[in-house]
């Protein structure tokens, strides 16, 4: 049984459901037991660890820079970080992958719902405002997002539910000897 300390991470657009997939994944995990499991949340991390911080490239690269800082320092002590931030710049997340690959294990998954479904969806009305160019540089609609080419695990949550979202990352874990 291994006890290396290993790092989730979510990559997706605004609304494609990262946050509550980890949620879920986060409560599965802690029911299992064992390594503490630390969440990294999109809106979170923005409050507490970079509430200075806007939507810019740089500004957006060292959200995720610290980010990952804070996952490899979990992953080096054995625990588990779930990590959800948009993450929209693959050479970025090529980075984070290669700190934390040299302390544990790094698993990307692509949550990869259209950004057609989540403007469909626009739960918090954040599209319609950026469409409306009230919010500047919106992942999707007018800033980028460099989707995964490679990642360990790519999820269609179209028509999927949460639940099973979760269950299929619990799989890749397993698959990967991880838990
Ligand atoms: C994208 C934005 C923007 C812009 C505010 N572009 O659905 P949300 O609201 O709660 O999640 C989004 C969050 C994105 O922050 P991240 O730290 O995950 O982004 S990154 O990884 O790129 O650093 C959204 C909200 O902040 N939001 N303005 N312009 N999302």
């Amino acid at each position: 049984r291994s006890r290396q300390g290993f790092t989730v991470f979510f990559t997706g657009f605004s609304g494609s459901g990262k946050s509550t997939i980890a949620n879920a994944l986060m409560v599965k995990l802690m029911e299992m037991g064992g390594r503490p499991v630390t969440l990294l949340d999109g809106d979170v991390v923005r409050k507490h660890l970079s509430s200075e911080l806007g939507f810019s490239k740089e500004h957006r690269d060292l959200n995720i820079r610290r980010i990952g800082y804070v996952a490899s320092e979990i992953t080096k002590n054995g625990g588990i970080a779930i990590c959800a931030p948009i993450a929209p710049y693959a050479a970025t997340r090529r980075a984070v992958r290669e700190d934390i690959e040299a302390l544990g294990a790094f698993v990307e998954i692509h949550v990869a719902t259209s950004i057609e479904e989540c403007e469909r969806r626009d739960r918090k009305g954040l599209y319609k405002l950026a469409r409306e160019g009230k919010i500047k540089e919106f992942t999707g609609i007018s800033d980028p997002y460099e989707a995964p080419l490679d990642p360990e695990l790519r999820l269609d949550t179209e028509g999927t539910d949460v639940d099973f979202c979760a269950q299929q990352v619990l799989l890749k874990l397993e698959s990967l000897g991880l838990i």
